[in-house]
């Protein structure tokens, strides 16, 4: 979709808004329910990037312990207690800059895909920064969909990240598409951006091609000692103007709640449901920060009447391109300055 599109719906009275994005949702998810994920950080902190949101930098003092890359052993009893939850997807997510192969870190994380891939559950990764034989290890060792975000607009990136760019972020996407992964690309909402940047992220994500299997909108979750820690929170109202102008953007997509549940009412999340969103994070905690409990989010659903998504072990990525080029100067090699 265009900008132009997008900021022409957002821009509808409320409730016009959500009807439409209502009437898409249910064209093109008519059983309503929801998808359960559940996330764990196999690798956490002292990362070489400055993201000025994350707990994980090593440049802030957040006061988060930093930890090794976790046994596998550990994180399959973690993936085996989620599915026993009732999660149908599990995203393991560590704190780098990037992988690379051939690196023993890597081949670690293989081995642990391998896994945890024999258990029935979609496997989501995020790593951060890959090249193309790196996707396409971790599509054979049995990885579905690779988590990337864009985060925000191209324009307002640079004030948020300097030590990697918007492009080296839509290398990693086209890497990750072309390995026949399915793309798991959002945003943050609340990093001091306009509601223009937030429709300019979205116009590049709507016009991916394949568009993304999953876009997650997260509230951003102010995190102690990082230069977001004080940013005010995010108007529910507009959150729920986000999701309904994804899902029309973005009609097969899976809309993901995600980080801020613990800062949203119950009505304010039905609200979002009800807008097109059609998936959230389940278990106590995100990455590093806090995520309502299970039974709170099994109650919730329970109230609302929705029931939950089967996992689809069989999600791939048709041949791809993006649609937005890399700037010239930006698209060489991808370099990865962290392993
Ligand atoms: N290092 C990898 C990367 O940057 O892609 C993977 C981990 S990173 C923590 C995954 C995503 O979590 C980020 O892209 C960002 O969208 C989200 N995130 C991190 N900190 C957040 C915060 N404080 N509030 C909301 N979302 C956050
Ligand atoms: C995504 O978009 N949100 C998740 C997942 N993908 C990896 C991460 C949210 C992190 C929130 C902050 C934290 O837990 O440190
Ligand atoms: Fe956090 Fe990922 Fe940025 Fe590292 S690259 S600081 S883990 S968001």
């Amino acid at each position: 979709m265009t900008y132009d599109e997008l900021h022409r719906l957002y821009h509808l009275p409320f409730f016009e808004l959500l009807k439409q994005g209502r009437a898409v949702h249910e064209a093109n998810w008519p059983e309503a329910d929801v998808q359960l994920c559940t996330l764990l950080s196999i690798k956490t902190g002292g990362c070489s990037e400055d993201c000025s949101y994350c707990a994980q930098s090593a440049r802030y003092n957040s006061g988060i312990e930093v930890e090794r890359l976790m046994a596998k052993d550990d994180i399959m009893e973690r993936a085996r207690a989620a599915r026993e939850t009732g999660s149908t997807r599990f995203c393991m997510g560590a704190a780098w800059r990037g992988v690379r192969g051939g690196t023993q870190r890597f081949e670690q994380v293989l081995d642990i895909v391998r896994d945890v891939s024999q258990l029935g559950m979609e496997v989501c990764v995020t790593l951060g920064e890959l090249g193309p034989d790196e996707a396409v290890a971790l599509k054979e060792a049995g990885v579905t969909a690779y988590n990337h975000n864009l985060d925000t607009s191209p324009e307002h990136y640079p004030n948020i990240v300097t030590t990697h760019t918007y492009d080296d972020r839509l290398r990693t996407i086209r890497n990750v598409q072309e390995a026949g992964m399915s793309v798991c690309c959002g945003g943050i909402l609340g990093l001091g951006e306009t509601i223009e940047d937030r429709l300019k992220m979205l116009e590049v994500i709507s016009n991916f091609n394949p568009q993304p299997e999953s876009v997650p909108i997260n509230s951003l979750m102010p995190m102690p000692g990082t230069p977001l820690s004080e940013n005010a929170q995010v108007d529910p109202l507009d959150l729920a103007r986000m999701i309904a102008v994804t899902r029309i953007a973005i009609p097969k997509a899976k809309v993901r709640l995600s980080a801020g549940r613990t800062r949203l009412s119950d009505e304010a999340q039905a609200l979002c449901f009800f807008a097109g969103a059609n998936s959230i994070f389940y278990g106590d905690k995100l990455l590093t920060a806090k995520n309502p409990a299970v039974e709170k989010d099994q109650a919730l659903l329970a109230k609302l009447g929705l029931g939950t998504l089967a996992p689809n072990l069989s999600l791939e990525s048709p041949s791809a391109s993006l649609n937005r080029p890399l700037s010239p100067a930006t698209a060489d090699e991808a370099k990865c300055g962290c392993c």
